[in-house]
């Protein structure tokens, strides 16, 4: 069996690679440079009838972009994922949407103008907190505001723990300290509504003109707005992956990403007087006090309860999807064990 380090068992060269864009049909993938000076190879590869592609431990798997490959003469293998950043599937019967793999931080960008969504900030957290990668919130059009360090404030607020940085792609501003958080982060995804600036940033971090960017029309929407996820690979050796702007952040939660993403509430959770407190009228209710008090606001406190809803529903989901399966399981079972009978007695 090939390694994920290159090399197989009985020594022959295998190589890595990552997956830079995810077809109908086949994947790219992007295999690094030979040698110094030389390009960076793309191959693109077929996926089977159903869209997978084998993996180097257990079933076969949808491939998503930032997966590693280990391609080996005519197989392609993919690697176990260290992360997955995932959203729910627009549909209701579709299971979550697997944005991208593997990588180390999830640059969540929000534009200033027109003025930040903290909700939606709220939501792009969680979907970051449950991936296994760290978020990093990056304010985009700095130079079209004059209020931007107040956003940083506000969105700090939001975001206990993360990492906040307002850049303007047009004047390069901010650009340092963002290198500064990324540190040594090998892999970067930006997530973001449509025309927040993510191409542009893509472009600013390549140097180049790498990604097609929004020019915006009359109406406000962009027209070269990204379609499709594509990994790009950045001087220096870092990976990049742009994805199309998100409409709406159908999120896939667990509570756990939820209490991440709500640290302070979490926080004032453990200091309430009764272990099951609901939070509304009850004595010695410390989240109710904070409200009381004015320290957390009304909408913060609104959308972790929402957030926690959506998260409770689809672990719910997820567990009527896996006792469905159980049931199927055990008909197929008794099935089978009731042929084998059939089979013996007619001997
Ligand atoms: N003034 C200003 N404009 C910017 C900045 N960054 C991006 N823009 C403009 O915003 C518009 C949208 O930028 P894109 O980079 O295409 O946005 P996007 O997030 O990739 O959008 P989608 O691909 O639709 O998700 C373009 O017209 C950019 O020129 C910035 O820092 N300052
Ligand atoms: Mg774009
Ligand atoms: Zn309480």
């Amino acid at each position: 069996m090939p390694t994920v380090d290159g090399v197989d068992e009985d020594g022959t060269r295998t190589d890595e690679g990552r997956i830079s864009r995810v077809d109908r049909g086949s994947v790219s993938v992007l295999l690094p440079a030979a040698g110094p000076g030389e390009e960076p190879a793309e191959l693109t590869i077929a996926t089977g009838r159903d869209g997978t592609l084998p993996a180097v431990v257990g079933d076969p798997l949808h491939p998503a972009v930032g997966d590693r490959v280990v391609v080996d003469g005519d197989r392609t293998l993919v690697a176990p994922r260290t992360s997955e950043l995932a959203r729910d599937g627009s549909d209701r019967t579709s299971v979550e949407q697997v944005i991208a793999a593997n990588v180390d931080v999830v640059v969540i960008v929000e534009h200033l103008e027109p003025a930040p969504s903290l909700g939606r900030l709220e939501r792009m957290l969680t979907i970051a907190w449950r991936s296994g990668a760290i978020p990093l919130v990056v304010l985009t059009k700095a130079d079209l505001v004059s209020d931007a360090a107040h956003w940083v404030t506000e969105a700090g607020a939001v975001a206990p723990g993360v990492g906040v940085v307002a850049i303007s792609a047009s004047t390069g501003a901010g650009l340092d300290e963002l290198e500064v958080h990324l540190g040594e982060a090998q892999t970067l995804v930006l997530i973001g509504p449509s025309g927040a600036g993510k191409s542009t940033l893509v472009n600013a971090l390549a140097g180049a003109d790498v990604m097609v960017t929004g020019v915006v029309r009359g109406d406000g929407r962009g027209m070269h707005t990204t379609t499709h996820r594509q990994l790009v690979p950045l001087p220096g050796g870092r990976l990049l992956i742009d994805t199309p702007g998100l409409r709406s952040v159908g999120i896939v939660a667990t509570e756990e990403a939820v209490a991440a993403t709500f640290e302070d509430i979490a926080a004032l959770v453990e200091l309430c007087r009764f272990n099951d407190c609901a939070h509304e009228r009850e004595p010695g209710c410390a989240v109710v006090a904070a409200l009381d008090a004015g320290e957390l606001s009304e909408r913060r406190f609104e959308s972790w309860r929402k957030l926690q809803r959506e998260a409770r529903r689809q672990a719910a989901r997820a567990d009527h999807r896996i006792a469905a399966e159980q049931r199927r399981q055990v008909r197929t079972r008794g099935r089978d064990a009731r042929e084998a009978s059939r089979i013996k007695s007619r001997r």
